[in-house]
């Protein structure tokens, strides 16, 4: 079961889909709201979905046809690195100008205890499906991140699973990696959605397939697959770091590192199409707008 918000005759409307892509609308105003109605009335979050959509009709319309928003408008979003190797590797590329044979903070981080995490987003700076991603304009080298999200409450408990863009410069990062603030965040660096498949419909989160693809010009120009089996953490080894020490809102979304990184000689420009694509969850359409548009 998946949750979606989207926009019906001016209003905002939160809304159930099922695995047979049947829309029900819910009464919730988002995500965080049935999440707590659930709480209270000690169910689950899938039970009050049942129970709320029981008797109620599905709505007349495909999930393509309609204005989705972000499904939630995270209060923070946090993200993980170098959690795959296909992420070390490229690190290591971007550090050390191609010469693959020193050790370099991206291996020691793969092997360490401690993973690394760093802050990604806000609400304001995230933008949801259908929504403009936007570049850098100090970077020659910026790509899309696609990325497992978790939607974690103030416990650090997984209650659902969206799909995630970190977007990010590659250039600036491989420069120096003190600047990973300004290589990861800006002004609509960060998308999530379509979205959020509640984490108790999930059987196996390491088993999710994962495909990112890039439009220019209408035609495909860069494609990759992964899958969450791939990744040499924990979920919970990543939300524990989180919340050591640190105090989180409901609705924080922690990306979990990405496994799909296009050609070295590739780079985003204005007018490209980011598809990304999870199974499950849905696919989080983009389009890319340049620096100042
Ligand atoms: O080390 C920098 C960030 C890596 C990252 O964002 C990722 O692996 O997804
Ligand atoms: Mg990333």
């Amino acid at each position: 079961m998946r949750i979606i918000r989207f926009v019906h005759e001016g209003s905002i409307q939160l809304a159930a889909v099922n695995d047979s892509d049947q829309i029900f609308a819910l009464p919730q105003s988002d995500f965080l709201a049935l999440i707590k109605e659930a709480d209270d009335r000690e169910i689950s979050p899938l039970q009050l979905v049942c129970i709320t959509i029981e008797n109620s009709k599905a709505l007349s319309f495909n999930v393509d046809q309609l204005q989705l928003l972000v499904p939630i408008e995270a209060p923070e979003v946090w993200a993980a690195g170098v959690t795959y190797e296909r992420s070390r590797d490229a690190r290591n590329y971007e550090a050390t100008d191609g010469r693959l044979d020193a050790a370099t903070f991206y291996d020691k981080v793969y092997d360490a205890v401690r993973p690394e995490i760093f802050f990604k987003s806000t609400a304001a700076r995230t933008v949801g499906p259908g929504g403009n991603v936007q570049l850098r304009s100090d970077s020659v080298w910026q790509v899309p991140e696609p990325e497992l999200g978790l939607v974690l409450n103030a416990n650090g408990e997984i209650t659902g699973y969206t799909i995630g863009n970190d977007m990010s410069c590659r250039d600036i990062e491989g420069e120096n990696p003190l600047y990973l603030p300004q290589a990861k965040v800006w002004k609509r660096s960060c998308s999530l959605g379509p979205a959020i498949r509640l984490a108790e419909t999930v059987d196996n989160p390491y088993n999710l397939q994962i495909a990112s693809r890039i439009y220019r010009n209408g035609q495909l120009a860069v494609e990759g697959t992964a899958n969450t089996s791939q990744l040499k953490r924990k979920l919970e080894e990543l939300t524990e770091f989180l919340m050591r020490d640190n105090e989180l809102f409901d609705g924080t979304v922690l990306l979990t590192g990405t496994c799909i990184v296009p050609p070295n000689e590739f780079t985003l420009a204005h007018g490209d199409r980011i598809e990304i694509e999870i199974s499950g969850i849905g696919t989080l359409v983009n389009q890319v707008i340049g620096a100042g548009s």
